[in-house]
């Protein structure tokens, strides 16, 4: 994160080695919408970047796995923005879906972990991410900094539009804040070993989230997946009432983000409906949860920030959890660290 910062905290994000937004203040202007393509973690950390893009620079944006992307034969609009992600900036869905709108005429954007990847290749512009080797087959820490690189690339957006002047020293100063809130999360992690022990006997867990939490949801799932092989199923909190909530017994435990922000007493009332159900709760919020068993409390940010911090206990819980399975966490099976097919 301190890489990531100090390559931008001045708003610099134009002259970084990918070559930035290499897109002049009008053509800038002009983009309508931003479409972020990832898979797995990226795709999660570009459903985080989208939320950043629509709240800090007000330009429609969302994210779309680049595997569905590639074969659905999709409107490819010249106004679009459209930005890659990728840890090693070899996945096969992404570079191919690169190519694919660069066929039709788009412009490309990379956010990419691996210096001179196939994908940073390609792209038209935009960043490195600055994460570091990714030692273990499983992306973490590179999640962090693609989100921390989409907030500056929303804000840099929103100044392009004369927008965030107001947030930009708002969402800097919480940038800044957050190697120590990370560090403080850390400390918390023979806690959070304890807590895995108990959910390693769980045969499947339940993750909720709610707007800017469903993917931090998504990727706490599968961190669990992918290095324990319990069976995690995330949804939006607010589809639980629309089906899920027939699953709710007490052997499936529920891991819920509740943020403390403007959706807090919603998020609460999902506890209630899980708790009525003998549900067991585990929270990630910043102040205990009553509804909850437990709560992993984690240091409160810029609303809009909040879901960089949350997903590392989860992180930490999936981690811990694989260890107490014996499983092999830096070589989880069926797993390759860059899909080439
Ligand atoms: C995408 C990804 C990772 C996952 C695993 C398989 O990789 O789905 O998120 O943890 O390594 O590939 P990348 O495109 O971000 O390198």
């Amino acid at each position: 994160v301190d890489r990531v910062l100090r390559g931008r905290i001045d708003d610099r994000f134009s002259t970084v080695h990918l070559g930035g937004l290499n897109l002049d203040a009008r053509d800038a202007r002009a983009v309508r919408r931003v479409k972020i393509l990832g898979c797995g973690t990226s795709y999660h950390a570009g459903m985080i970047g989208a939320q950043m893009i629509e709240e800090l620079a007000r330009i429609p944006a969302d994210a779309e796995p680049a595997s569905e992307f590639r074969y659905r034969n999709p409107v490819v609009d010249p106004d679009t923005l459209y930005i890659a992600v990728s840890q090693s900036g070899e996945t096969y869905d992404v570079l191919a879906a690169v190519q694919e709108l660069k066929r039709k005429g788009a412009r490309v954007l990379g956010v990419v972990n691996v210096v001179g990847s196939a994908i940073a290749r390609e792209a038209d512009g935009g960043t490195y991410v600055h994460a570091g080797p990714e030692v273990c087959v499983v992306s973490t820490k590179c999640f962090t900094n693609t989100t921390v690189a989409f907030a500056l690339l929303a804000l840099h957006l929103g100044r392009i539009r004369d927008l965030s002047v107001r947030d930009g020293k708002r969402i800097i100063d919480g940038l800044r804040k957050l190697p120590a809130q990370i560090s403080e999360i850390l400390a918390q992690e023979a806690e959070i070993e304890k807590m895995a022990a108990e959910y390693a006997e769980a045969r499947s867990m339940l993750f909720i989230g709610r707007v800017r939490g469903y993917p931090v949801a998504r990727e706490a799932s599968l961190k669990l997946k992918e290095v324990s092989y319990i069976h995690a199923e995330a949804y939006p909190a607010s589809e639980l009432k629309h089906g899920p909530l027939a699953l709710i017994e007490p052997a499936l435990p529920t891991v819920a983000i509740v943020p403390d922000d403007d959706l807090l007493e919603k998020n609460r009332a999902a506890l209630e409906e899980i708790k009525a159900r003998s549900g067991k709760i585990l929270a990630v919020a910043h102040q205990p949860q009553e509804k909850a068993d437990r709560t992993i409390v984690v240091p409160k940010n810029e609303d809009e920030l909040d879901p960089i911090l949350m997903g590392i206990p989860l992180q930490l819980l999936a981690y811990h959890t694989a260890k107490a399975l014996g499983r092999d966490i830096d070589k989880p099976r069926n797993l390759a660290k860059s899909v080439t097919v």
